[in-house]
């Protein structure tokens, strides 16, 4: 089985929030087209919100380097509202403890407390595709995780854009990612599958 994992679609991620990917909603109509086919195929998808206290190691004002983003329950934290998520979406929320950054959406929880990595095996997942925001932090984290499950990992390089705080970060997170072993790909050669079989059979 494949999943589909959007990464962090959020308000304060997007031109207009507390810490905007330049261009970040760019990317949302291409998202919805990789979740429209994936829905087709019934492949799962997931969508991870970073979702932090008002007060966390991971923000400038306690020691950390951001501004305050995606504050639990804000309008910042909600989804990008143009993302046309289906009601099947399984929501993972991660960065909640105030001690870390929670970039990797396997670092998160469901609302059940499940983390991802055991709702993948539960549905049979060998391979992911991830895309969303922000290459350079928590795509990256999300697909170097992926990677250390085990997993087969497909970054959506058209789906995907970098926040680059330093410039070169979203070519240098590019080449991290081919390096853990991620593939690249983009719409037109993407064809999830819900059965797949595995190589020897
Ligand atoms: C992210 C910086 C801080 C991300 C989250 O979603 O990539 N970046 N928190
Ligand atoms: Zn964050």
């Amino acid at each position: 089985m494949d999943a589909l994992i959007i990464v962090d679609v959020q308000n304060d991620f997007c031109p207009g929030g507390a810490l905007p990917v330049p261009s970040g909603d760019q990317i949302v109509p291409v998202l919805n087209e990789y979740m429209a086919r994936a829905a087709q195929e019934g492949i799962p998808i997931v969508a991870s919100q970073d979702w932090h206290p008002m007060h966390t190691e991971h923000f400038a004002q306690d020691g950390g380097r951001w501004p305050g983003h995606c504050l639990q329950d804000s309008w910042g934290a909600a989804f990008y509202e143009n993302l046309r998520l289906p009601p099947s979406a399984l929501i993972v929320r991660k960065g909640l403890s105030g001690h870390d950054d929670g970039y990797s959406a396997f670092e998160g929880t469901l609302a059940d407390g499940r983390d991802l990595k055991h709702v993948l095996d539960d549905l049979g997942v060998t391979r992911v595709y991830v895309g969303g925001l922000a290459t350079d932090y928590c795509v990256l984290q999300t697909v170097l995780g992926a990677r250390r499950a085990g997993l087969e990992t497909v970054w959506l390089r058209d789906a995907s854009l970098p926040v680059e705080v330093n410039a070169g970060d979203g070519e240098q997170a590019e080449r991290d990612m081919l390096a853990a072993g991620a593939r690249a790909c983009t719409l037109e050669r993407f064809n999830p599958q819900r059965h797949r079989v595995s190589s020897g059979q």
